[in-house]
């Protein structure tokens, strides 16, 4: 069955895991220059640079500490309860969402826990450093190995299948996302057009408040179970 119901989580989801997001005090983008570290132009320019900002939070993802939250949990009951209707899109790079039991996810900035040959598009495990020399298997060739995530200028992954599920659904709903960065600012804007009931849940107000049919604001892990329950 089509998935009626389309939940686009951001940064703040995983807040409460202990995961930093970009834009709040204390954020990456406070102490990291997106010029630096986020774009395809930073890695051409200081490959080592940018692989090392990737390998810090790869480590932070392997810190025990770092778990699936109750906002988490509660979207994958809720895939559970209503099979083939639930479509996570989420812009996280972290694997929260599956590690809680969510199925139907898709990445569309990516995931930091796998790494992308940029002759052949091979996806391979990055669980642990990269190191920029290394070569892919596949193609064999030197430093070709990239992260496998979107950076500011690239195309998000998956964007077909994310339009085509945003036409039809029924309900929207927006969790822990600043609504800064487009295309994802723009998906309640898509929802809404195909009549579906949008909804955002967010620590605060987002740029794109206005645009939801409805807000609640508050942390992720007490908003969520209360919303999807
Ligand atoms: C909590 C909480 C708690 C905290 N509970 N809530 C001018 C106009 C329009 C567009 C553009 C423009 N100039 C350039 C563009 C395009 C550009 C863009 O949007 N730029 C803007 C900055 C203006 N976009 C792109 O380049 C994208 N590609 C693109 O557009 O391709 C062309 C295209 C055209 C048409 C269709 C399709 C494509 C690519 C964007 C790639 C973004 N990449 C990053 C890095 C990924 C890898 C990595 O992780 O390092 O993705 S940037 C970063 O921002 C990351 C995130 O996924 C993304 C969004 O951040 P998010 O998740 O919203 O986090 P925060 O920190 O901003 O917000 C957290 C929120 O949580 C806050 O509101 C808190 O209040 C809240 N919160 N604790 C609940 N406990």
């Amino acid at each position: 069955m089509q998935e009626r119901i389309v939940i686009l989580t951001g940064a703040g989801i995983s807040a409460e895991s202990g995961i930093n997001t970009f834009r709040d005090a204390g954020g990456l983008w406070e102490n990291h220059r997106i010029e630096d570290v986020a774009t395809p132009e930073a890695f051409q320019r200081d490959p080592h640079g940018v692989q090392s900002f990737y390998n810090q939070r790869r480590e932070q993802l392997r810190d025990p500490a770092i778990q699936p939250n109750a906002a988490h949990r509660a979207l994958a009951e809720l895939e559970q309860s209503l099979p083939g209707q639930v479509l996570v899109v989420t812009q996280n790079v972290d694997d929260l969402h599956e590690r809680a039991g969510s199925r139907n996810v898709i990445h569309m900035h990516g995931e930091l826990l796998k790494a992308r040959c940029q002759s052949t598009e091979t996806l391979v495990p990055a669980d642990r450093d990269l190191d920029p020399a290394l070569s892919c298997t596949v193609c064999g060739a030197a430093g070709c190995l990239r992260p496998h995530v979107v950076w500011f200028g690239e195309m998000p992954l998956e964007m077909e299948r994310i339009y085509a599920t945003l036409a039809g659904c029924e309900r929207f709903i927006s969790i822990g996302t600043s609504g800064n960065v487009y295309p994802a600012a723009g998906f309640v804007a898509e929802a809404r057009a195909s009549g579906a009931h949008t909804t955002e849940l967010n620590l605060e107000p987002s740029e794109q408040l206005t645009a939801f049919h409805e807000h609640r604001h508050g942390r992720a892990t007490e908003l969520v179970p209360a919303y999807v329950r």
